[in-house]
């Protein structure tokens, strides 16, 4: 296992539609795990490939506080199969966009049908944080962000505070 690298934005990856898995073979196998240890060491409640820079359809969840056992679900193509007609709102963060949080309104309660890793298809019914995080994470699988749910100021201003670290950083 492994600690893979987070990029964050303004990376245009980020924006990309990552593609379905076929097989689950060794290579995702490996995949998943760096992406949970990835996640634990971050640390973060969700985490979606594109975020370690690989474009497919995975995404690794642990809602467990640090006291508490860990409780990992791994969604391998998911899909939202509904959203409850009442909202609920969270302040979100994302580790792609470090130290900004904002609140976000979404679907209070959502359905999702998903593979786990043994191929098995598992229907799962979300509500409270874990719709949120579920609903977070099956964005970045189709280059969405949350900071696209905000008001274009908030979102132009956010983008253009990591545009100009980034360009500093590279400078050196
Ligand atoms: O760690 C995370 N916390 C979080 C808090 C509120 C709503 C969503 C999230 S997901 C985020 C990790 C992340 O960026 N996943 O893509
Ligand atoms: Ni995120």
């Amino acid at each position: 296992m492994a600690i893979r690298t987070i990029i964050s934005i303004p990376d245009p990856r980020l924006r990309q539609v990552s593609e379905p898995v076929g097989e689950i073979d060794d290579e995702i196998r490996t995949l998943v795990a760096d992406m949970l240890e990835t996640m634990y060491a971050a640390p973060g409640i969700g985490l979606a490939a594109i975020q370690v820079a690989v474009p497919k359809r995975i995404v690794t969840i642990d809602l467990a506080r640090k006291d508490e056992e860990k409780k990992p679900i791994v969604l391998i193509n998911p899909e939202i199969t509904f959203t409850s007609e009442d909202h609920a709102v969270y302040e979100e963060g994302c580790l792609s966009i470090p130290e900004y949080y904002e609140e976000v309104e979404r679907p209070a309660q959502c359905g999702v049908r998903y593979l786990d890793l043994e191929g098995r298809t598992v229907e799962m019914m979300c509500e409270g944080l874990l719709a949120t995080c579920v609903q977070h994470e099956f964005d970045h699988l189709n280059g969405v962000l949350f900071i696209d749910y905000l008001s274009r100021l908030k979102r132009d201003r956010v983008i253009k505070k990591f545009t100009k670290q980034a360009k500093r950083e590279a400078i050196g």
